[in-house]
C-alpha cells in the first residue's frame, strides 16, 4: 500500500518491510514517481524523424518515448486506446454509484465528508480520462452515448451491491487496491495523454485505498458485530476484486498487442498475482482473513498460491447480467437526462462569450 500508516507484522516467509513494496523493491508511490520522471525525459524526443510513418511510430515505442496526439499512429493503436480509455472513464463514472449510495448513511460527519470527496475525485478521474480519449479524435458525447446504449462496457466490479458500511471500506481497500496495482504500470503507457492522466489519478487513488483500509481497520478492531460485518464484506468482495484484472492470459484477446505497443506493461495474471501477494500481508495487519482455503506461500514460486475467481461469472457480468448492471445503467441514464439543462446552459454561455470576445483573443 502507498505510505502505510499501519505497522506490518510480517508473514510467513516474507519480510515485514516488503509490505509496501511490490515491484523490484519500489513502493507503488515510488513507481508512480519513476514514471513521472520518465515521462518528462520522454518528452524531449530523441528518435530521429523518418518518412516511413510506421517505422517512426515503432522507433518511438521501442525507445520508450511517448506517442502524442499530433503523431501519426496506426488505426488499431488509436482504436485500442479509445476502447481501453473509454472503458476506464466509464468505470470511474459508474464507480461513483456503489459508494455514492452510502454518502447519506456514513456513520459520522467526518466519514461523510471523506466519502463525498472520494466520490467527487472519481468524477474527476472520469473527466481526465474522457479528455485523454478526446485527443484521439472522438467526442465525449459519443463516448457517453456508447456507455448509455451498452456498446461500451465498464468494470465488472461496479455491478455488485454495497450492502453495509463495511462494503465502503472494502471497496477502498480491495477495489481501489486492485485499481492501483493495475493502474501504476499505466503511468508508463506509451500514449502521453493517458500516461499523464494516470499519474494524477494514481496519486489521488492512494488516498482512496488508505481511507478504505482505515475504515476496515476501525471495524475490525471494534465490537464483535462490527468485526463480523468487516469480515463478511471482505468475503463478498474478494473474488470480484480478483476478476477486475480481466480474463486469464490464455483468454485475454487484447493483451499481446497491447503489450507490444507498451500500453499494458504486465499481463492480467501477473497483476492479479501481484495484488494477491500485497493483500495477504495487509489482511494480516487488519486482522481479517481472505476467503480462500488454498491461499498459501509458495517458496519455489516466491508468490502466494491462490484460487482463481470464477471467470464464467466475470463474462456473465461483463455481458450485462450481473446483480446490479440494469440498476447502474438506468441510474446513469436518468442522471444524464436530468443534467441536460446544465450542458445546454454551459454551451449557451460558451457561445455568448465567444460572440463577445474579439476574434483571435
Ligand atoms: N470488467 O483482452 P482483455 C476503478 C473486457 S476503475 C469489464 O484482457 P484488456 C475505480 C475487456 O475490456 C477500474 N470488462 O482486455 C473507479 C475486453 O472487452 P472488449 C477500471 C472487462 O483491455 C472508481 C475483454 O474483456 N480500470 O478501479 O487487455 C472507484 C477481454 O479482456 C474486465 C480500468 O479500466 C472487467 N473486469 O485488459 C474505485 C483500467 N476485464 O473491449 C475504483 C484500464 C476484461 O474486447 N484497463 N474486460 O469488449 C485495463 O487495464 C484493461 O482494459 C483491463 C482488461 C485489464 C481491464
Amino acid at each position: 500500500m502507498y505510505g502505510n500508516d499501519f505497522a506490518a507484522t510480517g508473514d510467513a516467509g516474507v519480510p515485514a518491510s516488503d509490505v509496501a513494496a511490490t515491484s523490484a523493491g519500489r513502493t507503488l508511490l515510488e513507481q508512480v514517481e519513476d514514471a513521472e520522471r520518465e515521462l518528462r525525459s520522454a518528452s524531449e524526443r530523441s528518435v530521429v524523424g523518418d518518412d516511413r510513418l510506421q517505422d517512426y511510430f515503432d522507433a518511438v515505442i521501442n525507445a520508450d518515448q511517448k506517442i502524442e496526439p499530433r503523431d501519426w499512429m496506426p488505426d488499431p493503436y488509436r482504436l485500442g486506446l479509445i476502447r481501453q480509455i473509454a472503458q476506464h472513464a466509464h468505470s470511474e463514472i459508474i464507480g461513483m454509484q456503489p459508494e455514492g449510495n452510502w454518502i447519506s448513511r456514513a456513520p459520522s460527519l467526518k466519514r461523510k465528508a471523506i466519502l463525498l470527496a472520494k466520490v467527487q475525485d472519481e468524477a474527476g478521474h472520469g473527466l481526465y480520462l474522457y479528455a485523454a480519449a478526446e485527443t484521439l479524435g472522438v467526442s465525449r458525447s459519443d463516448l457517453v452515448d456508447q456507455l448509455l446504449t451498452g456498446r461500451q462496457k465498464y468494470s465488472s466490479i461496479f455491478n455488485y451491491p454495497t450492502l453495509t458500511w463495511a462494503d465502503v471500506g472494502t471497496i477502498g481497500w480491495l477495489v481501489d487496491g486492485a485499481a492501483i496495482v493495475n493502474q501504476v504500470p499505466l503511468c508508463r503507457c506509451s500514449y502521453g495523454p493517458y500516461a499523464r492522466a494516470m499519474i494524477r489519478i494514481c496519486k489521488e487513488e492512494s488516498f482512496h485505498q488508505r481511507q478504505g483500509f482505515e475504515i476496515l481497520h476501525t471495524l475490525a478492531h471494534g465490537t464483535p458485530a462490527q468485526r463480523a460485518m468487516a469480515q463478511d464484506a471482505v468475503n463478498r468482495w474478494w473474488y470480484p476484486s480478483l476478476a477486475m484484472f480481466g480474463p486469464p492470459d490464455t483468454a485475454s484477446t487484447h493483451s499481446e498487442q497491447s503489450m507490444t505497443w507498451k500500453i499494458k506493461r504486465f499481463s492480467n495474471d501477473e497483476l492479479r498475482q501481484r495484488f494477491v501477494d500485497m493483500c495477504v500481508q495487509q489482511a494480516t495487519v487488519l486482522g481479517l482473513s481472505l476467503p480462500d482455503p488454498d491461499l498459501r506461500w509458495n517458496a519455489e514460486r516466491d508468490h502466494y498460491d491462490f484460487t482463481q475467481p470464477d471467470f464464467h461469472e466475470l463474462m456473465r457480468v461483463i455481458s450485462g447480467d450481473g446483480p446490479c448492471n440494469r440498476q447502474r445503467l438506468e441510474h446513469r441514464r436518468r442522471a444524464h437526462e436530468e443534467g441536460a439543462w446544465v450542458r445546454e446552459a454551459a454551451a449557451a454561455y460558451a457561445a455568448k462569450r465567444a460572440a463577445r470576445e474579439p476574434a483571435g483573443v
